[in-house]
């Protein structure tokens, strides 16, 4: 008797059977899985079984350039994109012949010459990378939509609500697939979310949402066959919650004894690949010799594999390629400043280098809150809107962490993305975005993030706790970020051009106090500055003060006290890379050195910058280096607590301790 009625209306013969044989291998792949972790032969595995039909029926319902953002259930995704096995299974085992170098496990991956987006650990962030893939799709007029599935569980990050939120407001062709298995580990769908359908929730966002038979796989194939060719006429998004069940662990080692037998009994029926098969047979679509030919096609596609992947050696560290993978290669052609230059504020000089990058590249598309016709709180965007129109120049609603995502998503589709942050102190509520999916998506599996986040920061214009943070140092310590942070206005300009055109993510740090009170000579034109190229902004022979920021104009006012002293000054420009360099080679010849910086001093990058000093000009040392930040509290508000907060207190007694010393 069959548990699951079939209506194969609208699909034809071929795509029946299709649809069985895609739903056959990844079984037969798991089946063989289980058996070689009981061996002992591969350490984790994360199985779909008995939710074959809803990876296999939305992968064959999409057309094969179509991107899809699989989880880590999802192996008929990549067995229904024809993914060599043999390469698979070298990636479950870390070796060199899979997708990631050995760097990252099973799922964790994407492929481009498969159009699959794989997973990062947290699950929910990377729903809004597919909104980036369709945001690029739908500018390029390319009429594709994207899938990305989440399980139940992975609802209940706010992540969720970001994607399909922005996906709605921008009209992305995007269709959102939950799989409602009942269980997020352990913990049973009641005790996650109250909703009775998560589909319900789709009217909340302005979408469509439907609830189906995730085991039956011609309902699974036929919805999103006609979803997905609504959506490429009519670009919108769409929420598919799937009905179906976890019937092994969450992981093999962690069991199911929590699911109660009566309930995994009625699931157990329900199997999505036996019943399908009993129906195929029936209706005489397939027949038993069939179904034996390929079940022997499939085994043996799979022992090849396996022996393939049990065959290469085991990886080898190789230092300098690990290090060198954690950022995309890129040689920056230099273009040199022209002569003709203009006075400018800093807050011009960033608006010039971003209107000149957004000529010079139409694939660069803005986004933040509040920059289209308003210009951006700061004003930076102003005009923009009518010189390049709003398909790039993008209003954001307040979604840090699906725009950041966002960025990755249009990386992938060969776009690059300015992103700003209305103020450096929001990126916290994209923090994830920033550090696992920007910064790590070029080491694991090659795909750079061509994304800079702009970040007005810093302290000193009395906006308290949450409008004047420094947290330049959340960044430099990941690896995989490009740090960026000029004092002067010809620097804002052409390190922000440089931070465009390199194809990494870039923190671009810009003050917000400075923003308005610092001018400068800036040049006219397209130019950029390179990285990791320190400037000496004043030399001299007995201090070196190094910092950036507003420590560079702290330390220039300071000067007028220090009159008699030969004070070199040194702005480092960009963080990560650093110029250590310059920095040895000023401190070798004045043999003492004060670290400046407003961030506060406890685990700020002054604590590293000095342990370099330390390690690499000790015996030029004439004094103990020191190192001056912020007090250890959050930015205060009030104007005289604030000028206590702030380095600059401290600055004179700091330099005549080590002056005097
Ligand atoms: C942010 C985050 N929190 C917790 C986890 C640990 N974790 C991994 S999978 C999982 C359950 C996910 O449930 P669901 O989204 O329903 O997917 P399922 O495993 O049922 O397919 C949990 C809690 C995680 N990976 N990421």
């Amino acid at each position: 008797m069959n548990h699951i009625t079939y209506n194969s209306k609208g699909i034809s013969r071929d795509e029946m059977r299709n649809l069985y044989i895609g739903m056959l291998k990844p079984r037969m792949i798991e089946e063989k899985m289980l058996i070689l972790l009981r061996q002992g032969r591969i350490s984790k595995w994360f199985s779909g079984i008995g939710q074959e039909a809803i990876a296999a029926g939305v992968t064959q319902a999409l057309q094969t350039d179509e991107y899809i953002l699989p989880m880590h259930r999802n192996l008929g995704v990549f067995t229904n994109r024809h993914v060599d096995l043999g390469q698979l299974f070298s990636q479950f085992q870390g070796k060199e012949a899979g997708f990631t170098k050995g760097r990252d496990r099973s799922f964790h991956f994407g492929s481009n010459a498969h159009h699959i987006v794989g997973m990062i650990s947290h699950l929910g962030p990377q729903l809004a990378v597919a909104d980036g893939i369709a945001l690029a799709s739908k500018l390029k007029g390319e009429g594709k939509v994207t899938a990305v599935f989440s399980g139940d569980g992975g609802t209940s990050e706010g992540d969720f609500h970001e994607a399909l939120n922005v996906a709605s407001v921008w009209d992305l062709p995007v269709i959102f697939v939950i799989e409602s298995n009942y269980y997020g580990l352990s913990t049973p769908y009641y005790e996650q979310f109250r909703a009775e359908k998560l589909s319900d929730r789709a009217k909340g966002y302005g979408m469509k949402g439907y609830t189906i038979d995730g085991n039956n796989v011609q309902e699974v194939f036929r919805t999103v066959s006609e979803l997905a060719a609504e959506l490429r006429d009519n670009p919108k998004p769409v929420l598919l919650e799937c009905m179906t069940f976890r019937r092994r662990g969450h992981e093999e080692a962690s069991g199911t004894k929590y699911v109660p037998d009566d309930l995994m009994a009625e699931w157990e029926a329900k199997d999505p690949v036996e019943n399908y098969e009993r129906w195929l047979l029936n209706e005489g679509i397939i027949t038993e010799e069939e179904v034996d030919h390929w079940r022997t096609e499939i085994k043996a596609e799979i022992e090849a594999g396996l022996n393939f992947a049990f065959d290469q050696p085991a990886i080898e560290a190789d230092l300098q390629r690990e290090l060198s993978d954690v950022f995309m290669a890129f040689e920056q052609k230099g273009v040199q400043p022209s002569e003709d230059q203009e006075e400018m504020r800093l807050v011009d000089a960033v608006q010039d280098g971003l209107r000149e990058s957004m000529r010079k590249y139409d694939n660069l598309v803005i986004m933040g809150q509040d920059i289209a016709e308003y210009g951006g709180v700061f004003k930076i965007t102003e005009g923009f809107v009518e010189e390049f129109g709003k398909d790039r120049v993008r209003n954001t609603p307040i979604c840090e962490s699906g725009i950041l995502a966002a960025g990755l998503g249009l990386s992938v589709k060969g776009m690059k993305s300015v992103i700003e942050m209305q103020f450096a102190d929001f990126v916290s509520s994209g923090f994830n975005n920033v550090v696992n999916n920007l910064a790590k998506s070029h080491y694991r599996w090659g795909q750079n993030s061509d994304v800079v986040v702009r970040m007005p920061t810093g302290a000193g214009v009395g906006a308290g706790p949450y409008h004047s943070q420094s947290n330049e140092a959340w960044f430099t310590h990941v690896a995989g970020l490009k740090v960026v942070y000029p004092a002067f206005p010809q620097d804002a300009k052409g390190l922000l051009i440089s931070s465009i055109e390199d194809p990494n993510p870039v923190l671009f740090f810009e003050h917000k106090a400075l923003y308005r009170s610092v001018r400068g000579m800036v040049s006219k034109g397209y130019f950029n500055l390179p990285f990791g190229k320190a400037g000496v902004v004043r030399s001299g022979e007995d201090l070196t003060i190094v910092t950036y920021g507003m420590g560079v104009h702290w330390a220039l006012d300071a000067m007028g006290e220090f009159t008699e002293w030969d004070i070199e000054i040194i702005d480092l420009r960009t963080l990560v890379p650093l110029d250590e360099e310059t920095i040895y080679k000023s401190v070798r010849k004045t043999g003492k050195v004060l670290v400046l910086h407003e961030d506060t001093e406890f685990g700020g990058i002054g604590g590293e910058i000095v342990t370099r000093i330390q390690e690499n000009c000790f015996i030029h040392l004439d004094a103990p280096v020191m190192r001056l930040g912020s007090l250890d509290t959050p930015v205060p508000f009030a104007s005289a607590l604030e000028k206590q907060f702030l380095a600059s207190n401290k600055l004179h007694v700091k330099m005549k301790e080590l002056l005097e010393f």
